[in-house]
């Protein structure tokens, strides 16, 4: 029997990790999304590439990733129902030549689109693709533990990242480039994909404050894996600010040794030698 959409590796992750996205309370309701790279002989195996599908304009430029393919999450679709009806919760759509349109040439079934953060998710593309040649995910949630933490802490780049790092030993391994924070921003907008793309220069992780976080990655298991250990030092510090403050903590000498044993360069102003 002829292999389906469904059977795509690449669906059946998309699948796997909206259910863990909503199983750790990141992503209620229709909260987070996520757009993943994909090659036209990927979906060609499953899908004849050259029916163009629904047209859908786009309100900003994207023509560096023209006749580029993401497997996208969908606007207002609730990450909880992803595995009962992936052809409804997730679409593939190839971005047209001209840059400011996206055909949908699978999934949405139910006539949906794209997620409402598709400019910064295609902005974030644009930089990481950039930096980094194997880049191919971009991931937005709402990981409770690091909103949180935009009300309590600072939101000077260098002081949350430090934290973070101080917070369980594999952070600095995990992001040596520490974090990147952006103001408070309209979501949906082209404002905030501006804003986000422009630190996702040269960190993989981006807070928006009161709101959530974007992480990039070559995989979903890595950019998932990245936004999960942020998300864990910052439950870390919840819990340490509830038992009422540090003690002792990883020092900077400490931390620059793991940094060296593990082969990182830590962002640096970081840690004062
Ligand atoms: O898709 O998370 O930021 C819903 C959101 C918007
Ligand atoms: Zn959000």
């Amino acid at each position: 029997m002829k292999e389906t959409m469904l059977d795509a590796s690449f669906v059946q992750e998309m699948i796997e990790v909206s259910s863990n996205l909503y199983r750790l309370g990141w992503d209620e309701r229709n909260g987070g999304n996520i757009s993943y790279l994909l090659t036209e002989r990927e979906v060609s195996r499953y899908i004849d590439v050259s029916n163009e599908g629904r047209t859908v304009p786009m309100k900003f430029d994207a023509s560096e990733l023209a006749g580029h393919y993401f497997i996208v999450t969908g606007s207002g679709k609730y990450f909880k129902n992803t595995a009962k009806a992936p052809s409804i919760n997730l679409g593939v759509i190839r971005i047209g030549d001209s840059g400011d349109n996206y055909d949908i040439i699978w999934g949405f079934e139910d006539g949906g689109f794209a997620t409402s953060e598709l400019p910064t998710h295609l902005m974030n593309h644009m930089e990481r693709l950039k930096a980094d040649p194997d880049h191919r995910v971009i991931m937005h949630c709402h990981a409770t533990n690091l909103i949180a933490m935009t009300f309590t802490h600072s939101l000077e780049e260098n002081m949350f990242s430090k934290t973070l790092w101080e917070m369980c030993t594999e952070c600095i391994v995990v992001f040596p480039e520490g974090v990147g924070i952006i103001p408070w921003i309209v979501p949906g907008t082209n404002e905030i994909g501006e804003a986000t793309a422009k630190r996702m220069k040269d960190v993989r992780v981006v807070l928006w404050p009161h709101h959530g976080v974007f992480g990039a990655g070559a995989t979903i298991d890595e950019t998932f894996g990245l936004i999960e250990t942020a998300e864990k030092a910052a439950e870390v510090y919840s819990i340490v600010c509830a038992q009422g403050g540090k003690r002792q903590t990883i020092t900077d000498k400490q931390l620059q040794d793991l940094a060296d044993a593990f082969g990182v360069t830590p962002r640096k102003g970081i840690l004062q030698l």
